[in-house]
């Protein structure tokens, strides 16, 4: 089945051949976004924020707030449990709208360095200074202030997505077609936590496949991998089933990960070091299986050189942790380009991160189920309304209307808000 995906990729690619081009741009660190997406938009549908139809936006205030959300039931992953998330909500208020972010950061650096706290820090020394300095132009613009400080993608990320909710309805159009969407539903899959048990296990890939979703994935670590997988794919032989590790073994694991190529994987995500290219590289080489990279592709760069090195066969882009959508296009772009299969990741996001998710996955590049479950995988009740479904055939639908499409909760998000902060243009 991975084989499958990996070979009729580069076939739908045949007419792209600006992967050249497209390497040079992003072998340099100032790569402005209008001339690198512009030269490589033949085949992406030409995004109307290349042109400057829009009138400059000056943005009048930047909320920060904090919504504390219960899950479900807790989420366990190499790196720990959690049984709630912190939201990190952003507002960008402009002419009387308001465009919505969400900084994708968890409360403590296990995932990445960043937290909730250093992203409020960043947010409000750096970057909202930056962004409320004068009006914003473009994505390109307000990314090229934001570049000048170095890290903190998701606080960036953040900023990013209320300016693209804003920019959207301002331009009276959806937030998929203002970064040049072309899907009208994306498949979607669901990341599976480890389990107390196999059992509990076993059932809730039993639920999440009636429920329809399209690809299931478990994160692993070691005690807890070859056997699960071994079971849950004799249960399931023609699944879409992949394994995500973050980042809980070193090379050393190398002849017990090899074990994986048993189990027809589609991809598995981020066996080594956070921020390693070279061992997946060698990795990669001796596994039959895919390898994606998440936690080490923190940009464009970084994108290029595991493609380039061989680190890894597909790519899992998520908003925040390549620093916005002026990133992430950027590295969808590039991956078209070069017939690298993409997908979005989740980070647990309310129904704000989730809204940008499906825009971002109705990108022609992203051709794999992402980890963009409903809002009631997660929470009992989520921060928008209507809240994000998944049909019965494993899709979301794109929404259409102006802006995001889907409307924040004011009294769900007031009742359940920790800390708020105005930052306001001098
Ligand atoms: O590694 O993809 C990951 C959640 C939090 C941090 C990292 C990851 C995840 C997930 C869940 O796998 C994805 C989601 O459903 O939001
Ligand atoms: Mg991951």
């Amino acid at each position: 089945m991975a084989d499958e995906v990996a070979a009729s990729l580069p076939q739908v690619l045949q007419n792209v051949n600006s992967a050249t081009d497209a390497a040079n741009f992003l072998a340099n660190a100032s790569c402005d976004l209008l001339s690198c997406r512009a030269m490589h938009s033949a085949s992406v549908t030409a995004a109307p924020w290349l042109n400057s139809a829009n009138d400059p936006i000056a943005i009048e205030k930047i909320e920060m707030r904090t919504v504390r959300l219960p899950l479900n039931e807790p989420f366990e992953t190499s790196f720990g449990s959690i049984d709630s998330r912190l939201i990190f909500l952003v507002s960008i208020h402009a002419d009387g709208l308001t465009g919505w972010g969400e900084v994708v950061a968890a409360e403590e650096p296990r995932y990445s360095y960043e937290t909730v706290g250093t992203a409020q820090h960043v947010i409000r020394d750096y970057l909202a200074p930056a962004m409320l300095s004068q009006p914003v132009t473009s994505l390109n613009d307000l990314a090229t202030r934001f570049a000048s400080f170095r890290g903190h993608n998701m606080a960036k990320a953040g900023l990013e997505l209320g300016y693209m909710d804003l920019l959207s309805q301002v331009s009276n159009q959806s937030l998929s077609k203002t970064i040049g969407g072309t899907r009208v539903r994306i498949p979607v899959g669901v990341s599976l936590g480890i389990q107390p048990t196999l059992a509990q296990l076993l059932d809730r890939v039993e639920k999440y496949l009636a429920d329809g979703y399209r690809r299931i994935k478990l994160k692993i670590k070691p005690g807890w991998d070859i056997d699960v997988v071994r079971e849950v794919r004799r249960r399931h032989p023609k699944t879409m089933l992949s394994v995500d590790a973050n980042s809980a073994y070193t090379l050393s694991d190398q002849d017990h990960l090899k074990q994986l190529d048993d189990f027809d994987l589609l991809m598995i995500e981020q066996p080594l070091n956070h921020d390693d290219l070279i061992d997946h590289a060698r990795l990669q080489s001796i596994l039959k299986t895919a390898i994606c990279l998440d936690e080490s592709i923190t940009g464009p760069a970084r994108a290029r050189q595991a493609i380039e090195l061989g680190s890894c066969r597909i790519i899992n882009i998520k908003i925040g942790r390549v620093g916005g959508y002026s990133q992430a296009l950027l590295i969808h772009d590039f991956c078209f380009a070069k017939g690298t299969p993409v997908w979005c990741g989740g980070m647990l996001e309310s129904g704000i991160g989730r809204a940008h998710n499906i825009s971002l996955a109705s990108l022609s590049g992203f051709s794999l189920p992402g980890d963009i479950s409903a809002s009631s995988r997660y929470f009992s009740r989520d921060v928008i309304f209507p809240e994000v479904q998944v049909a019965t055939d494993g899709t979301i639908e794109v929404p259409t209307q102006p802006g995001l499409g889907f409307n924040a909760d004011m009294d769900y998000i007031y009742s359940h808000t920790q800390s708020v902060e105005c930052l306001e243009a001098p």
